[in-house]
């Protein structure tokens, strides 16, 4: 456990050189634009997209230059979202011996632990997380779950039951704001689609503006759901060349259109280049979801959005975990290797 995040920040007096993010690295000199954009990240009103063409259009609008939204009315009460937040205030608040119960094996992902070490010269994140796979449902490992914690486990099921219907509500209000069959993107999930939670825990760093909670990356997935903490805010988006903070928003839920969607939409959605900072006061606690097909499945732009005029930009692909892991530990990105 000596190299989880969290025991460092308690116990080193100097940052190990690991954690120091880079100028060099992509991205790495963008300005930082001031706390948030003067427009500010998109609202939308998730119980109008059935409803509401003016509604829908604002969706598009969003994802085409921002990529992300803070969806509104998304049918998850606040007091829901906030038991969310305590079992995993919980989690990260169990001893250190508790929490080694569901460390992650060196080579795997699943579990808790800090990041993947998969090259020599790879910056670390200043954070740890709970890695847990919660769909499809026979690829739970129940090993990596807070052991004697049945409310936990209860909230967390209940919560991919609710994020697993508002994704399919997402996912056709995208292909009819392109004015396609609203399951074209559904189709393409197969029968056993995944979904991914990770809690993340970002300590306080005595060293906040040397090291990244994460650092920049797209997200693998097809559609994320991240749920903030109330108070305490770290993530940026990439638009225009600018980092723009993200707000925490009350119960509203954070989304991304993401690399997948980039894939099947055949680059009309571009999925958002994101980071994290860190407070030197403050710990936060963040849970992303992370929604994509069925991972043994090919994913490619859908029919209807190849034409003359917009050819294939997109190969088929199988968007595995490991390709994605791989190119976000040496700072590249997976969907890059997709583009024809
Ligand atoms: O914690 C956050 O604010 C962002 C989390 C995130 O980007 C991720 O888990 O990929």
């Amino acid at each position: 456990m000596n190299n989880q995040v969290h025991e460092i920040a308690a116990h080193c007096d100097q940052l190990p050189e690991r954690f120091i993010r880079k100028d060099d690295e992509e991205y790495g000199n963008i300005t930082n634009a001031s706390a948030s954009s003067p427009t500010g990240i998109p609202v939308i009103d998730v119980s109008l997209l059935t409803s509401s063409h003016s509604e829908l259009d604002r969706l598009k609008s969003a994802i085409t230059t921002w990529g992300c939204f803070q969806a509104i009315n998304h049918g998850i009460e606040g007091s829901f979202l906030d038991k969310v937040r305590e079992i995993s205030g919980l989690f990260f608040n169990l001893s250190a011996d508790e929490k080694k119960k569901c460390l992650r094996e060196e080579n795997d992902i699943e579990g808790y632990g800090n990041d993947m070490v998969l090259s020599d010269n790879q910056t670390l994140d200043w954070t740890d997380r709970l890695y847990l796979n919660v769909l499809p449902q026979d690829q739970k490992r129940l090993q990596f779950w807070p052991q004697n914690h049945t409310y936990f486990r209860e909230v967390v099921n209940e919560y991919c039951s609710k994020i697993e219907f508002i994704n399919e509500v997402i996912l056709k209000a995208l292909a009819r704001s392109l004015n396609l069959e609203e399951n074209c993107f559904l189709d393409q999930y197969g029968t056993a689609s995944k979904m991914i939670a990770r809690f993340n825990y970002y300590p306080p760093c005595p060293w906040a503006d040397k090291v990244l909670g994460l650092k920049p990356h797209s997200d693998g997935s097809a559609i994320t759901f991240l749920l903030q903490g109330k108070e305490v805010e770290g993530l940026q988006v990439l638009k225009d060349g600018q980092w723009f903070g993200v707000p925490s928003v009350p119960d509203a839920l954070t989304i991304n259109v993401v690399d997948q969607m980039e894939i099947m939409s055949n680059g009309i959605f571009k999925s958002p280049m994101h980071r994290v900072l860190v407070s030197s006061k403050d710990q936060r606690i963040t849970v992303a979801m992370f929604c994509m097909p069925q991972t043994e499945k090919d994913i490619g732009p859908v029919d209807g959005l190849i034409t003359d005029g917009t050819p294939r930009l997109y190969k088929n692909v199988t968007y595995s975990i490991e390709f994605y892991l791989k190119n976000y530990q040496q700072g590249t990105r997976s969907i890059d290797a997709c583009k024809i």
